[in-house]
């Protein structure tokens, strides 16, 4: 019996890095077997931030399936499409539009976050697309009546978001359209890139999710540790360094003594990173064959992007011609 639905996506706005996959992909390719799942290429949530020059979109897109389907994602159980192959996704985020407050969307931490952090790029998204980021998002769950959002920590506030809109959409239409969505978070919350910081395309100190094994040891040896270690002789704190955190996932045979180790000063961080790499790699490598595998059969990657959204559009219409009804349009 299915638990219950689904939804989620990724934009196609650059390289997949290993914090995506950790943070949200491992965990769809879980739970597609408890579920019913709908994961979604948001190549418009893309735009809001890269709308200038969209002309590398078709290529960030096809890299993203050969990513989620390498990773194990089932093409026939679950559907997975692209947000614009799915025009309902438009028509409800409108709607929804309409009943959105100003200051719920100015306060969510995100938002300012990121036009300053953008800003300081010489990036200007004070947009009004922009500033719709997390009405888009709304739309794309509960076009689906998606009970469950598998994301990263980072998406939490605009899950707060979509659920109080939901509350709003029933309350002011006095009908349960919609069931408020819930997040679920995995093993790895906040994935840290090589420098410590939550790891993202943005801060260019991401590990590649495609990255050969030359480049992922490459990668690692360049990542921070402990600062208080200058010394080999100089005990670790595991708890603060981010090679123990990508440990946790990828060696959890050995966690215990790496620990130890680190603390008492067992082991230096350069041994420490190397242990690590050569975990990753192994870990890391049916999925990169089966990447080769899909990468040479393009047409077959189109056609299930294009029988996903068959899938998904029949469920994304029928909400859409009772959320008609509800709001009297016809
Ligand atoms: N570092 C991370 N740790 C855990 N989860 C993460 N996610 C992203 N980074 C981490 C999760 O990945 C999913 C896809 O998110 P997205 O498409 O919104 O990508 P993003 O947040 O735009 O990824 P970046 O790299 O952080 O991009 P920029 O720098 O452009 O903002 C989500 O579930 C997200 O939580």
């Amino acid at each position: 019996m299915v638990k219950g639905r689904i939804f989620s996506g990724m934009q196609p706005s650059g390289n997949f890095h290993l914090g995506n996959y950790l943070g949200a992909l491992s965990n769809w390719v879980k739970l597609q077997h408890e579920y019913e799942c709908f994961f979604c290429i948001v190549d418009w949530h893309a735009l809001t931030s890269s709308f200038e020059d969209p002309s590398r979109l078709p290529d960030y897109i096809h890299n993203m399936a050969l990513d989620w389907l390498s990773a194990g994602l089932d093409p026939e159980k679950n559907r997975i499409f692209i947000q614009s192959h799915v025009k309902e996704h438009a028509e409800l985020h409108l709607l929804l539009s309409m009943m959105t407050p100003l200051s719920w969307l100015e306060r969510v931490p995100t938002y300012k976050d990121k036009l300053q952090q953008l800003g300081e790029q010489g990036k200007d998204i004070n947009t009004y697309g922009f500033l719709g980021y997390p009405v888009l998002m709304t739309a794309d769950i509960i076009l689906y009546k998606a009970d469950t959002v598998p994301v990263g920590e980072d998406q939490l506030p605009h899950l707060e978001l979509a659920r109080e809109m939901v509350r709003r959409f029933n309350f002011i239409y006095k009908q349960e359209v919609f069931p408020e969505p819930k997040g679920y978070i995995g093993a790895a919350p906040v994935v840290p890139g090589i420098d410590g910081r939550k790891m993202s395309k943005s801060y260019g100190n991401e590990i590649p999710f495609a990255a050969s094994p030359e480049e992922l040891r490459a990668r690692v040896r360049l990542m921070v540790t402990d600062p208080q270690r200058i010394k080999r002789t100089d005990p670790g704190r595991p708890e603060i360094c981010p090679v123990f955190t990508f440990h946790k996932l990828y060696s959890p045979a050995e966690l215990g003594e790496i620990e130890t180790d680190c603390r008492n000063a067992g082991i230096g961080c350069v041994d420490c990173k190397k242990r690590l790499a050569e975990h990753m790699v192994e870990a890391l490598a049916d999925i990169h064959h089966r990447r080769q595998d899909w990468a040479a059969r393009p047409n077959d990657v189109k056609d299930i992007l294009e029988n996903g959204a068959k899938r998904a559009r029949e469920t994304a219409q029928a909400t859409m011609e009772q959320v008609r009804s509800v709001m009297h349009m016809g």
